[in-house]
């Protein structure tokens, strides 16, 4: 009789812990039938005054462990039933459902303006040339006819490597346009868009690192009213059809002759704002036939071929379109100045 009992016990464990009862009601049962308010372990209990006295303390303690397999067993249960649940919950969301109502990023004011200007000039026959920030001092000034004791080259202008007099952060994309000319030979037709570093104090007007375009046009009998009539097309596109430009003399030591680029103010119709300080022009670049120097450096014989360039900042062309007052707002990613340009592409 005693050892029936014992029999009788260790089949039930054996049963819990076989037990695999699926979906809420088979659980349901499962808990009813061992942990109810009439479960069939109870009367076990009531069973132990037909067990020797020498037994009773191992009976007791079978028990026990009964009760607690059945709990943990169900907890199991349950716990396993409520993750298929939700599971099958997330299965239902479909991750490719279009957004209704939700809130859509916005495209940051330079790149709408680097895609503006590099589109404008894609479709007259420029290929888009990028190369590595890092540069050595050849490529950033001795290729671009930078003299040794010009002040750019200087600490005070130029982020050099550390402990490096040769390694530095490119302070114009023309470092593209060297490597450029330096592996093919004309006709080379690029602009070179990309992010340059110059050891500034920032200000509303100027900051450490920016943005430019520069572009390159080198082939036989490239002429200064070439360089006029791309840029007179570019201004036009970029500020609209009543644009005007006018060049003014200026020095760059990789081009020469040498000019700023003015734009009738779009603001205020060439009339006098703010934009212009009344004056109606705004400067947004500079340009220049390439020195034959620059030609002779990269490989490039300057007896046969001549070449124009010209270089922008995309800030100032971003800050002029949306009449951005301050530099800075463009590089602190205030989701309150960002979250303006939204719609734009
Ligand atoms: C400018 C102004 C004038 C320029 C020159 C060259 C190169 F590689 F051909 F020598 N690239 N870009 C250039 C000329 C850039 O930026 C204000």
């Amino acid at each position: 009789m005693a050892t029936e009992i014992f029999d009788k016990v260790n089949q039930m464990m054996q049963e819990i812990e076989q037990a695999n009862p699926e979906g809420a009601a088979a659980i349901e049962q499962f808990r009813i039938q061992y942990l109810g308010t009439k479960n069939i372990i109870k009367p076990l209990f009531s069973e132990i005054r037909n067990v020797p006295n020498e037994r009773k303390k191992e009976f007791g303690q079978l028990l026990n462990n009964l009760k607690q397999a059945a709990e943990t067993k169900f907890q199991q249960l349950k716990q396993a039933a409520e993750s298929q649940a939700s599971d099958e919950e997330a299965a239902k969301i479909d991750l490719s459902a279009p957004v209704i109502g939700g809130h859509l990023g916005a495209r940051h004011p330079i790149a709408t303006t680097h895609n503006r200007i590099v589109d404008i000039f894609q479709r007259i026959g420029y290929a888009v040339a990028e190369d590595r920030e890092i540069e050595d001092d050849w490529h950033n000034f001795t290729a671009m006819n930078t003299p040794a004791d010009h002040p750019a080259r200087d600490m005070q202008d130029t982020f050099y490597l550390l402990n490096s007099t040769e390694m530095l952060l490119r302070t114009h994309t023309s470092s593209v346009q060297a490597r450029v000319m330096k592996n093919n030979q004309p006709p080379i037709r690029i602009i070179a868009p990309g992010r340059v570093y110059r050891n500034e104090t920032i200000s509303a007007r100027a900051h450490c690192q920016f943005h430019q375009v520069e572009g390159l046009y080198v082939d036989e009998n490239v002429s200064f009213a070439d360089l006029k009539q791309t840029l007179y097309f570019f201004a036009q596109e970029m500020y609209g059809p009543q644009t005007k430009i006018r060049l003014r003399p200026s020095y760059f030591p990789f081009t020469e002759p040498s000019a700023e680029v003015d734009v009738s103010c779009f603001i205020c119709d060439a009339k006098g704002c703010n934009v212009c300080k009344y004056t109606g022009w705004v400067e947004i670049m500079g340009c220049g036939m390439v020195d034959p120097a620059v030609l002779e450096n990269c490989g490039i014989d300057s007896e046969k071929y001549t070449g124009f360039a010209f270089g922008m900042g995309i800030e100032r062309q971003a800050m002029m379109l949306h009449q951005i007052n301050d530099i800075r707002l463009l590089f602190e990613n205030d989701v309150r100045f960002l979250g303006q340009f939204s719609g734009a592409l």
